[in-house]
């Protein structure tokens, strides 16, 4: 089987991609389309993803899009370890976790929404920067809610990683991004601790991507 993921450094769902590639040790070759200078419009990408976003996972030439839809679709290729808990509750809840992140708070933050409030609605670099800091807090504190409900055991929703604790991570990945501080989210510091002490979702980070070591932003 061959897999290829095309994703970027700062991209989050190609974060969400990644880990899932890596705790199903799947190898994959990753194709780096620099959403930030404009590549997600050129023509042979547009070819890939009519979108024009990332990621897109081509698995032995099939096209796969949306983080969410390929993370569940490598859970049925293969099944082990699960992604997805057994059971139509765990499952759903498992969902719910991931579209907080995925529907809700990280679309709000992405670059063409960026783009518009800039160019559209003359908003500057620090409006821009405040606006998405804003929508990662309320992302976080959700997380912080629901993690204080039901506490992690260790991870989300048992005893290994799910759909869930890769969402949860990826808000946190999010905040570092932004440089954001997680004081105010102990809940949902210790589970991304824990997660990020898995080799899967520290390799994915978006701070160990290549692109990220001459994106310039490296601090
Ligand atoms: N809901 C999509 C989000 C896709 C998305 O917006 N990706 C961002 C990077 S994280 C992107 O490529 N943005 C390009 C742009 O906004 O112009 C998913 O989960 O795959």
């Amino acid at each position: 089987m061959t897999i290829q993921l095309y994703g970027f450094w700062r991209s989050n769902a190609a974060f969400r991609v990644r880990v899932a590639l890596a705790l199903k040790n799947l190898a994959f070759e990753e194709i780096d389309i620099d959403i930030l200078s404009g590549r997600q419009f050129d023509a042979d990408y547009a070819e890939v993803n009519p979108e024009h976003v990332v990621p897109t996972l081509v698995h032995d030439g099939r096209l796969v899009f949306q983080s969410l839809a390929i993370v569940e679709y490598l859970d049925e290729i293969k099944p082990e370890p699960r992604l997805l808990p057994a059971g139509a509750a765990e499952r759903a809840y498992a969902r719910s976790l991931a579209m907080i992140l995925a529907a809700d708070a990280h679309p709000l933050t992405v670059p063409r929404v960026r783009k518009y409030l800039g160019q559209a609605l003359d908003a500057d670099k620090a409006a821009i920067e405040s606006w998405c800091r804003h929508w990662t807090t309320e992302g976080l504190s959700t997380y912080e809610r629901l993690l204080t409900r039901r506490p992690p055991a260790p991870f989300a929703l048992g005893t290994t990683p799910t759909i869930a604790d890769i969402s949860i991570a990826g808000q946190v990945a999010l905040a570092d991004v932004y440089r954001m501080d997680l004081t105010a989210f102990p809940a949902v510091a210790a589970l991304a601790k824990r997660c990020f002490a898995v080799p899967a979702f520290a390799d994915a980070h978006p701070f160990q991507q290549p692109g990220y070591k001459t994106s310039g932003e490296a601090r």
